[in-house]
């Protein structure tokens, strides 16, 4: 069931109402690249080459395979039984009895096909750096120092990154528009804060958005002095305000952070409810805004010129590249 953490002052049943109202809200906006809510299934055709890994602990599966002559990547995943779908659930299913014993009994329910729903996402033509990405693999600790990052990663991620048309489709609301909680369109301090496509915005317990910068040229962490001060006082404030807003939450029951490294280079944050143990939200790959601010604050060069540490795959491309150097 979909727990209550941090709803103190908001009833669980009001805040969904919220979301709901939200969705609804942005699903009247216009369309963007690829909508196409009641779209035809293609994943009717779709061959399944390889499980890249799935956990029957978050239920999610994430298969490899082809979409007609294309790779592709789907992930599969369960989504939380939400307390305002509780009635219509448990009256609206079948149930079959499995075992009775004294005072136990355990049954398979078969709920309404409404509420039965399997977040999926679809990653189509997918390259071999998302199959990688997905498979579940071996990390290593890396250690960068500032001239680590100059003769290593920057030449590596300028040739090997992750497009970011999807970011550019965003700014230019060619896609995801109608989804957009909170824009402000200043070409310095601006950006645009969206749910983040892991989020279903169903409930608020998992809640995900991403902002992300109308600058283009500020790839990560790195690229960031105190001349960015201003942006990130900006997205920090106004993104809590209009979480605040859109959804009843207050900026107490955020976490608002960087990853570093991050899988695409156009600098971005992510806001994540507090308690929510998503991927990524870990010491050793995500950095708080507040923190950020506070180190820009007290050494404008502080990204430029501090060892970082962060976790890589053992097929990332950038972790031979650190061995080849000697650095590992
Ligand atoms: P990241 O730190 O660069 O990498 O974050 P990560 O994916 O390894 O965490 C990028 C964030 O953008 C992730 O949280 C993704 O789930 C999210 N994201 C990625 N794509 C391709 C999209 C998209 O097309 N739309 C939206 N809304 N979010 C996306």
């Amino acid at each position: 069931m979909a727990d209550k953490r941090g709803t103190d002052n908001v009833g669980t049943d009001e805040l969904s109402q919220r979301v709901k109202k939200a969705k609804a809200d942005n699903e009247n906006g216009d369309g963007g690249v690829g909508k196409d809510p009641e779209s035809e299934n293609i994943l009717s055709e779709f061959k399944t080459t390889s499980v890249l890994s799935d956990s029957s602990r978050e239920k999610t599966i994430f298969v490899h395979g082809k979409l007609g002559d294309q790779e592709a990547v789907v992930i599969l995943e369960k989504t939380p039984i939400r307390e305002d779908a509780l009635a219509e659930l448990l009256t609206g299913a079948k149930l079959k009895l499995e075992m009775r014993n004294d005072i136990y009994s355990t049954y398979r329910l078969l709920p309404p096909p409404q509420l039965n729903e399997i977040k999926t996402t679809v990653v189509c033509p997918a390259t071999e750096k998302h199959v990688k990405k997905y498979q579940r693999q071996e990390s290593s600790l890396v250690e960068e120092t500032g001239e680590d990052y100059k003769s290593i990663t920057l030449p590596y991620i300028q040739k090997q990154s992750f497009s970011v048309q999807w970011v550019h489709n965003i700014l230019e609301k060619k896609a995801e528009a109608e989804r957009i909680v909170y824009e402000d369109p200043d070409p310095e301090v601006g950006f645009v804060l969206l749910p983040d496509f892991k989020w279903d915005q169903k409930q608020v317990d998992d809640l995900y958005l991403i902002a992300i910068v109308h600058q283009r040229d500020i790839r990560s962490l790195r690229d960031l002095t105190s001349e960015h001060l201003a942006l990130l006082q900006n997205i920090f404030q106004k993104g809590k305000e209009a979480v605040l807003q859109r959804y009843s939450l207050a900026a107490s029951k955020l976490r608002v952070y960087l990853h570093y490294q991050p899988s695409y280079y156009h600098l971005h944050v992510h806001f994540t409810k507090l308690g929510y143990e998503v991927p990524g939200c870990g010491v050793e790959r995500a950095h708080l805004l507040a923190d950020v601010i506070q180190n820009l604050r007290s050494d404008p060069q502080y990204y430029k010129t501090r060892t970082l540490y962060f976790p890589l795959r053992a097929d990332d491309g950038l972790l031979s590249k650190f061995k080849e150097a000697g650095r590992l």
